[in-house]
């Protein structure tokens, strides 16, 4: 049986993974901070499951990542945690760095410190932001870089030290260049997540109006659940390298938006421009979505479309399994389901407190 250490395991990719390791055999083990709340929403359903084991750890302290390291002696590691929003980036650029940066450093050194250097093998989460202020469209592995943010200046740092790794001690560590990959577990504030949520709220009178920034924004969006298998492909691949992985399908910012509210039966038409710009119910003329400058960047990254040829050619990897209108379909119903159940929830909370108050339940 093959053992995987997955960092971030509690955030998106790392609870799809986790499903997609435990369902091929894997005895599955993750590092979880300790945080406050305990709760961990993405895999408390795997938490009972016999091969899957949590460790506290944390990317910032070298320390305890040797001793889990050591502990687990892992086949596979997938190094998936990170500060993984780029507008904090800005507000956190030394914590951003520490984790994202020099946190990938201290994985690759602690592999070697415990001697694991010629057995264990590496996936690094790189990120399709190393494109940044783009030099060409579309990108592939060959493109230069430009990070734009202190978290893709950051990832820079991760994506050259798993390659100095590779060439300096010749061990197994692969980058990913995964451009935008969502879910109906995408974190809530980035942008699709925070489209699909309000849309649901919107529909079911619980919200009046989004609120976004950049609506020209251009990304190459996929499905995360299809995204994982391509991080373990490249660590059964017979060499270590480094692979972009995207659809090949560029949108914006406002056509996510356009296809969200038609799941929710709302046709919006867009109206002005720049920070005036207003997405108009078509039906009732009321304005659903404005342009916020809270939501705008100090440098945005805005025309990301990779070419996946390269993990098709190379690692038999489909990058269209789920297409965009799919994408936004499941993601919406998704929400409609969590924010009518939020509701019931709290409609039996108020019931209750009523027949607690007249004594009807004691
Ligand atoms: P996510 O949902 O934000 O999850 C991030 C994970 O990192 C969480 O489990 C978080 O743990 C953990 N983490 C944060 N700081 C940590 C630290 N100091 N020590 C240990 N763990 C820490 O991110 P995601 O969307 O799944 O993305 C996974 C990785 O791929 C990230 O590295 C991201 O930068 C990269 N990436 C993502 C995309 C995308 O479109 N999703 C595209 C390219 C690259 P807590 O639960 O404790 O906060
Ligand atoms: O959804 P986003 O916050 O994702 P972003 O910045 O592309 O980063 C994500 O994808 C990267 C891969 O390219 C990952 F490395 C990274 O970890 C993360 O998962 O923003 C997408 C675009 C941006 O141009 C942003 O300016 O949407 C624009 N946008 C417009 N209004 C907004 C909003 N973004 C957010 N988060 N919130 C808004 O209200």
């Amino acid at each position: 049986m093959k053992t995987a250490l997955i960092t971030g395991v509690t955030g998106q990719d790392g609870s799809y993974l986790s499903e997609f390791l435990l369902e091929k055999g894997y005895d599955v083990h993750g590092l979880i901070r300790r945080s406050s709340v305990d709760f961990r929403e993405r895999i408390a359903h795997l938490e009972g499951h016999k091969n899957f084991h949590l460790h506290y750890g944390d990317l910032g302290d070298s320390l305890g990542i040797v001793q889990v390291i050591n502990r687990v002696k892992p086949d596979e590691i997938y190094n998936l945690a990170a500060q993984s929003h780029v507008q904090v980036s800005f507000d956190s650029p030394e914590y951003t760095a520490n984790v994202d940066a020099t946190g990938v450093l201290r994985i690759q050194e602690a592999v070697r410190l415990c001697g694991l250097e010629k057995s264990c093998k590496i996936y690094q989460a790189s990120t399709s932001e190393l494109y940044g202020r783009v030099e060409s469209v579309p990108q592939n592995e060959e493109t230069p870089f430009h990070p734009y943010s202190p978290y893709a200046v950051a990832k820079q740092y991760g994506y050259w030290i798993v390659k100095e790794y590779r060439d300096a001690y010749n061990m197994f560590c692969c980058n990913g260049i995964l451009f935008n990959h969502e879910s109906e577990r995408r974190g809530e504030t980035f942008v699709t997540r925070k489209i699909t949520l309000a849309a649901a709220r919107i529909s079911q009178v619980k919200q009046d109006k989004l609120y976004l920034g950049n609506l020209s924004s251009l990304r190459d969006w996929g499905y995360a659940k299809d995204y994982v298998e391509c991080m373990w492909l490249m660590l059964q691949n017979e060499k270590p390298d480094d692979f972009v992985v995207a659809t090949g399908e560029q949108h914006s910012v406002r056509e996510f938006c356009l296809l969200a509210f038609r799941e929710v039966g709302v046709e919006l038409e867009f109206k002005g421009e720049g920070i005036d710009e207003v997405g108009v119910d078509k039906a009732t003329g009321r304005v659903l979505v404005e342009v916020s400058p809270d939501f705008y960047r100090p440098t945005d990254v805005v025309n990301l479309l990779g070419d996946p040829s390269k993990a098709k050619r190379i690692l038999g990897w489909n990058p269209q399994k789920t297409s965009f209108a799919e994408l936004v379909k499941l993601m919406v119903k998704s929400d409609i389901a969590k924010i009518a159940s939020e509701g019931a929830a709290k409609r039996v909370k108020l019931n209750l407190e009523e027949y607690l108050e007249k004594g009807i339940v004691k």
